[in-house]
């Protein structure tokens, strides 16, 4: 028994000298956060990105950063390479909903802590990450479609209001929430329906070109265009210049994200609303590292709050606008 003692004490005793001396290397060593990004589709995305290195910056993280051009392998081979380089913390924006539950039970495996920034994942272990930061998509959509029912009565009083959709990369977050959100409040006025919808992949370039097809199309009058993020609106109203009509008086215009080129082009009377949807997430995000490093325990999710904002105010707005 007095053996026994003897080495629990000498046990404690290096515990104690040892103790501060490893906790002091472990509080010097900087955070390695890696983070895999959806690309750079997007001014929204360049935004996000921009907040993300200079927020690791300002808080003395080390980031290693990795652009996946839109594609979902490129995460998956982004991850797997932080995770042997022992990274302390994986964030990513993952580019569709599902095809993670692989890749990120061998971060589990490896002790990695997983934060979701942006975008959400459909996994059967909700274990596999330990909390998600981003906006309401369906509340975005609910947004566009309670301004789409109020404009519908005061500008198309009676018979039909035809609407056409450029949805967002098909199977991500944004792009199903945001026709889901949107298509449950419109169905409240029976006149209103979504006569085309197809993905622009968020890019104004494909925007453009899938604006184009709908106007060609021709066999039913066009009194609106829904489109998931500014970018596509705004290829959009290229293609409705291109045809000889007038944004916003011949289609009215609504879209998400609230970036600095929908502000310009409701200053320049050719989009009617943009919904906002904040991509400044890097300082959180730095935060949520330090903490889930520390052990702390944090919501499952973690919502911005956003606004939307009209032509009428756009140009009080632009100047005050951060992205
Ligand atoms: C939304 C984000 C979307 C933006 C697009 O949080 O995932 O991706 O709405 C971006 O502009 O490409």
């Amino acid at each position: 028994m007095l053996k026994t003692r003897r080495h629990l004490l000498g046990a404690t005793a290096l515990a104690l000298t040892l103790g501060p001396v490893l906790s002091v290397h472990a509080a010097d060593a900087p955070l390695v956060l890696g983070f895999s990004q959806v690309g750079a589709e997007s001014e929204w995305r360049t935004a996000n990105t921009a907040s993300i290195k200079d927020a690791a910056k300002q808080a003395g993280i080390t980031l290693k950063f990795a652009d996946a051009q839109q594609k979902q392998e490129n995460q998956v081979k982004a991850i797997r390479s932080f995770i042997a380089q022992k990274v302390d913390v994986i964030a990513f924006s993952p580019v569709v909903e599902s095809g993670w539950d692989t890749v990120l039970r061998e971060a589990k495996n490896a002790k990695i802590p997983v934060i979701l920034t942006d975008r959400a994942v459909n996994v059967t272990d909700p274990s596999l990450y330990v909390t998600f930061i981003g906006s309401d998509f369906v509340e975005e959509g609910r947004k566009a479609g309670r301004w789409v029912l109020d404009w519908a009565k005061k500008t198309v009083p009676q018979g039909e209001v035809n609407i056409v959709e450029l949805q967002g990369t098909v199977g991500s977050a944004p792009a199903i929430d945001r026709k889901k959100g949107f298509e449950e409040i419109i169905k409240a006025d029976p006149r209103i329906k979504i006569v085309r919808s197809q993905s622009g992949d968020f890019t104004r370039a494909k925007g453009k070109e899938v604006m184009e097809a709908f106007l060609k199309a021709k066999d039913k009058k066009i009194h609106l265009l829904y489109a998931h993020n500014d970018d596509m609106a705004i290829g959009a109203i290229q293609a409705i210049e291109e045809a000889g009509l007038k944004p916003v008086k011949d289609i009215a215009i609504v879209s998400i994200d609230g970036v600095r080129g929908a502000f310009e082009a409701m200053v320049a009377g050719k989009l009617n609303v943009t919904i906002e949807c904040n991509p400044l997430l890097g300082p959180q995000l730095m935060q949520l590292a330090k903490d889930v490093k520390a052990g702390k325990t944090l919501p499952k999710r973690i919502t911005t709050e956003e606004g939307v904002f009209t032509a009428d105010v756009a140009a009080q707005e632009l100047p005050k606008r951060k992205y």
